[in-house]
């Protein structure tokens, strides 16, 4: 009796924590092809969106599940896929940029952080990279920053956008949440579940 009441009591706490995790941020979970990092679109309450700059502060002001945020790197057109599917076609800055060297897009943060995915001229490609036709152009007087459904298209297609040009260009942008080195915080609910095991262990072990 006491065992059916304790599994009834470990049912309510899964229960619990599936409707916290519905809440906020969506993840894009290994049974469905992914990597079980979590995402979510930012869009800021009051003004029409945040310059490249200023979601790259934002990001790592944000955390899940013990985790700390960062502008999202998108590295695979599954990646891709899932943000689409997730939450839109709609323009959103990723964390990526070609700041450093011209023409040379890298990630900026994260666990790609210094990763370079796009060589402008290169014949094969380093990285994942899911630029319109002519992009990236560096249009105008430079374009470095990677924006995210630019274009309003269904692939989402990216843009170089942004600094220098256009540094008051604002979006929403992505913010993604994984175990990169340094908060290496184990998962509430990861742990929840390991909780639950071991107390059902000890409890057939006593029956
Ligand atoms: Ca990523
Ligand atoms: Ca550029
Ligand atoms: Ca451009």
């Amino acid at each position: 009796m006491a065992f059916k009441r304790f599994r009834s009591a470990a049912a309510a706490l899964l229960t619990c924590s599936a409707a916290v995790v519905a809440a906020a941020p969506v993840q894009w979970t290994s049974a469905s092809g992914g990597n079980d990092h979590w995402y979510e679109r930012v869009t800021p309450a009051t003004v029409a969106g945040y310059t490249w700059d200023e979601a790259y502060a934002d990001a790592p002001t944000r955390s899940w599940m013990g985790l700390t945020g960062y502008m999202a790197t998108v590295t695979s057109q599954a990646e891709q896929n899932f943000l689409i599917a997730a939450f839109g076609i709609g323009g959103a800055w990723l964390g990526g940029n070609d700041r450093a060297t011209e023409g040379t897009w890298q990630w900026v943060n994260g666990p790609e952080a210094g990763q370079t995915f796009y060589i402008a001229g290169a014949g094969s490609q380093p990285g994942y990279s899911n630029w319109n036709t002519g992009e990236p152009n560096n249009c105008c007087s430079g374009e470095d920053d990677l924006v995210y459904g630019y274009f309003g298209d269904a692939a989402a297609v990216w843009n170089d956008y942004g600094v220098p040009s256009f540094p008051n260009a604002r979006y929403s942008y992505f913010v993604e949440y994984s175990g990169q080195p340094g908060t290496s915080v184990p998962e509430p609910a990861t742990l929840a579940l390991v909780g639950v095991g071991l107390l059902l262990a000890a409890r057939r072990r006593r029956a």
